[in-house]
């Protein structure tokens, strides 16, 4: 008999490439790429074949906690932790509404890279507390990004997408598409532009990367000087008259001012400053201005490089300045059903002065508002879906401020390191076991959704998200009554276009209401959905948006000619309908215009023109006592951010290994296998070396998605890998986005000493043991 293939997605980064699976009990038992997901088509990568370790495992969470004082924590139900819970909040939104200060909880998190549906709720708490402090994941890698988009591009959603798929050229600069993906079926794209004589790629990285492999060119720059290469090659182009005078004159402003500054950069200077052959920056100048469409695909290799937004400016600068924009296989905006952040219009934080960017606070600044005597200080976080505690800068004081907070609830599938030091942990439902959706839709000329159906019912303990909020704004009394959320579910069922207008008549008799509008649809939208869809209810008030503001594309991608609620009923139908996924908007290139909020694109941006001028190769020579250059959190074959936490998931690096070169290793005595220490001002980690020769020479590589501790299998926990944020420092950071240089560490590498090395060697083979233990 064959056997059901069931339709859903990777979460493991954030392409989410579609999948079949095939289940045994509550397992995952076969793996393959989904051929009919419009996007994905069939792609899948070596992680996805191990999500069967995303289901139950030891650390999964499976009731409510509740802090001890002994710091030990202790199971409680539901109705206790979220009443507990709820009294808490509102005793201090009573105390933050008194005492005339901003509301003092802060939300972290929101959804990882393919766990979207809870992030709404989560956000409606933050509102309905009176919070603004937002702190996730993006805003310790794309806010500087966001504010370059904001400025030139009029909003801080114009978000940028790649044409890889129809470009001539690919400058792939401070990434590695070939480990950690980032656009759509990213190997067999780097490897049908390998294959074709027509189609090139440039590679800008330290380290010779797989990607770099692939490259028709290579830059090898140190660590830390995108900048002064950037610049140095759009003053080239400048000088060459490469500009494209008819895209500028058309569609851009600024043009002049940009030229006026780039004209003083000492080009030689900065070449030799980055350290790469005059020759083959100009091979590049040449293959840029050859090309007929270049594309530039950017990661975390400049957005936590040292002068990221600036990197981001000049990443900007390179494609606009050719014209490389606004047409097929170059770089275009793209469109979203729910943006996944906001546009912020200068608000600043009143404690560290830092922008929000996005509606996000730098995380980098997470544990300052926490940590200080000011009155509108942070004094309760509220965590979901994110582990802090691993993944910010500088581990020790973001555990700090966890612990000197009044109230810290984290909602997570596991017993994180967060979860550890939080007052309540309140367990969800994973993955597979609840509707689910990425909102990392960012595909352009045609844009696609999906939601994926539960596989698993929810592990017993566990609850949706949805379904925690409900219940605790239930508690909270900000739900109108039973019989007012029936007749509004009635409406939504009979007459669901004229849901918002009833619901907002109901609004105005219950104050607070608004700010929890995805709860009060969860509650009432959600049920009438089919097979118990009710948490991805608020994506139908997306639905709603969408149609208004952009028809036409929504009406193509449908092949539709309704108009207004209509249209966005049969969206969101449509998704509903779909397993494996929809187009939800197509457009032609033009019109990209349309996405554009200003008359034309600005160039000229005064503060990164600024920093540009001030630039000086002199003040950044590496510091001797830390002389080499760590990329804290590279990935790799088997890393996945801090979702899989078994370590037998890893079929490859188990002790998530320290790589650098044998004459690195050498210099300080050291061999493949050793264990070494890296130092910073920070703290000090002991890691397994590695050789990998494919590093530049002075660069280290320590990995991402490390560091979990996991129950040992004899009553105890033992860490797998490095803590890498135990060594990194919050404040070595971008000056106008907050975000960290985490490419770039500045470290010291020694021989460990005797007693480090047996502790590392013995809880290396306590892990060991863990994966020999564990089935699968
Ligand atoms: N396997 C795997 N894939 C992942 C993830 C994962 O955990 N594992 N995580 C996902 C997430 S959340 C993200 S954000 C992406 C990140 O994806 P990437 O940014 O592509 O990955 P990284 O390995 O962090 O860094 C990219 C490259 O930057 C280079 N680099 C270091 N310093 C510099 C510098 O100064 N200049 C330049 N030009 N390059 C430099 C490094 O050598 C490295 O090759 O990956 C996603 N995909
Ligand atoms: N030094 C250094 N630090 C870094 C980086 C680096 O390169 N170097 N990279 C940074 C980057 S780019 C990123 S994106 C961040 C990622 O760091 P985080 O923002 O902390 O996110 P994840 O590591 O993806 O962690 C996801 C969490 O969500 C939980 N989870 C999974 N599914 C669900 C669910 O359905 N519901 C709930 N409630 N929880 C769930 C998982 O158990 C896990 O605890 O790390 C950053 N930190
Ligand atoms: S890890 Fe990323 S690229 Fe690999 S299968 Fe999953 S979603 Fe696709
Ligand atoms: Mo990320």
């Amino acid at each position: 008999m064959p056997a059901d293939w069931h339709k859903t997605a990777c979460s493991l980064c954030y392409l989410n490439c579609g999948l079949e699976v095939q289940i045994e009990d509550r397992s995952i038992t076969r793996v393959r790429g989904d051929k009919q997901h419009p996007r994905s088509q069939g792609y899948l990568c070596q992680k996805a074949q191990r999500l069967t370790f995303l289901g139950d495992h030891d650390d999964r969470l499976t009731t409510p906690l509740r802090r001890r004082p002994d710091g030990t924590h202790e199971p409680i139900d539901w109705d206790t932790a979220l009443s507990e819970i709820a009294g808490r909040l509102t005793a201090l939104r009573d105390a933050d509404r008194a005492a005339g200060r901003p509301g003092s909880l802060a939300y972290v998190g929101g959804g990882g890279q393919g766990n979207h549906s809870g992030g709404g709720y989560g956000k409606a708490l933050l509102s309905w507390m009176g919070g603004t402090r937002y702190f996730n994941a993006l805003s310790q890698e794309k806010t500087g990004d966001f504010w370059v988009n904001g400025r030139m591009f009029g909003d801080q959603t114009c978000h940028t997408a790649e044409g890889v798929e129809e470009c001539d050229l690919l400058v792939v600069l401070g990434c590695n598409p070939w480990l950690a993906h980032g656009f759509s079926n990213a190997r067999s794209a780097l490897n049908t532009i390998k294959n074709d004589p027509a189609r090139k790629m440039i590679v800008v990285d330290p380290r010779r990367t797989e990607t770099a492999q692939a490259a028709e060119l290579h830059l090898a720059l140190r660590p830390g000087t995108d900048a002064y290469l950037l610049a140095a090659m759009i003053a080239m182009i400048i000088e060459r008259n490469g500009q494209d005078a008819e895209f500028l004159a058309a569609r851009t402003e600024g043009f002049a001012e940009v030229a006026e500054v780039l004209a003083r950069v000492p080009v030689d200077a900065w070449i030799a400053h980055a350290e790469v052959e005059r020759a083959d920056v100009e091979r590049a100048v040449d293959m840029i201005l050859d090309a007929r469409a270049m594309t530039v695909r950017v990661e975390l290799g400049i957005q936590q490089g040292r002068h990221s937004t600036l990197n981001s400016y000049l990443e900007k600068l390179l494609y606009l300045v050719t014209g490389n924009f606004g047409r097929a296989g170059t770089n275009n905006l793209h469109t979203w059903l729910l943006p996944l952040w906001g546009n912020s219009r200068g608000q600043r934080s009143e404690i560290t002065g830092f922008e929000y960017i996005g509606g996000l606070l730098p995380t980098n600044t997470m544990a300052e508002e926490v940590l200080t005597d000011h009155p509108h200080r942070i004094r309760a976080l509220w965590v979901e879906s994110s582990n802090p505690a691993n993944t910010y800068a500088d581990t020790a004081r973001v555990e700090e401020a966890i612990r000197a907070c009044e109230l810290s609830v984290v909602v997570d599938v596991a017993y994180t390191e967060t979860a550890a030091l939080a007052d309540y942990v309140l367990p969800a439902a994973a993955q597979h076991e609840k509707w689910e959706f990425t909102l990392f839709d960012f595909e352009w000329p045609t844009n696609y959704f999906q939601v994926r159906r539960p596989l698993f019912e929810p592990l017993a303990g566990t609850l949706v998200e949805a379904e925690i909020y409900a219940r605790l704004f239930e508690m909270l009394g900000v739900l109108p009554d039973a019989a007012t959320l029936a007749e509004l579910t009635e409406t939504a069922r009979s007459d669901r276009t004229n849901l918002l207008r009833r619901a907002g008549e109901v609004m105005s008799d219950h104050p607070g209401l608004a700010e929890i509008v995805p709860v009060l649809l969860y509650s009432t939208l959600g049920a009438t959905l089919p097979d118990g869809a009710a948490s991805i209810a608020p994506l139908w008030a997306g639905c709603q948006r969408l149609a208004g503001r952009m028809t036409t594309p929504l009406q193509r991608a449908l092949g539709s000619d309704s108009t207004g609620p209509e249209l966005g009923n049969e969206l969101f139908d449509r998704i509903l309908a779909s397993p494996s996924g929809t187009p939800f908007s197509r457009h032609t290139h033009d019109e990209v215009w349309e996405l554009v909020k200003r008359e034309r694109v600005q160039l000229a941006v005064p503060e990164l023109l600024e920093w540009l001028d001030r630039l000086d190769p002199d003040a950044e020579r590496p510091d001797p006592q830390y002389p080499f250059s760590l990329v804290s959190g590279q990935r790799r074959s088997h890393n996945a951010n801090q979702i899989l936490r078994p370590p037998a998931w890893r079929k490859t690096d188990l002790d998530g290994a320290l790589r650098a070169r044998s004459a690195d290793l050498a210099s300080i005595g050291a061999d493949n296998g050793d264990w070494v220490a890296v130092a910073t001002r920070t703290g000090r980690i002991v890691v397994r070396a590695e050789v990998d020769e494919s590093m530049r020479a002075m660069q280290l590589a320590l990995p991402h998605g490390f560091g979990m501790s996991v129950p040992d299998g004899q009553g105890g926990r033992v860490v797998n890998g490095p803590r890498i944020n135990l060594i990194t420092d919050a404040a070595d950071r971008d000056p106008i986005a907050g975000t960290p240089h985490h490419k770039d560490v500045p470290v010291l590498l020694e021989p460990a000493t005797a007693a480090e090395r047996e502790l590392a060697e013995r809880d290396s083979l306590r892990v060991r043991e863990v994966v020999a233990a564990t089935k699968g």
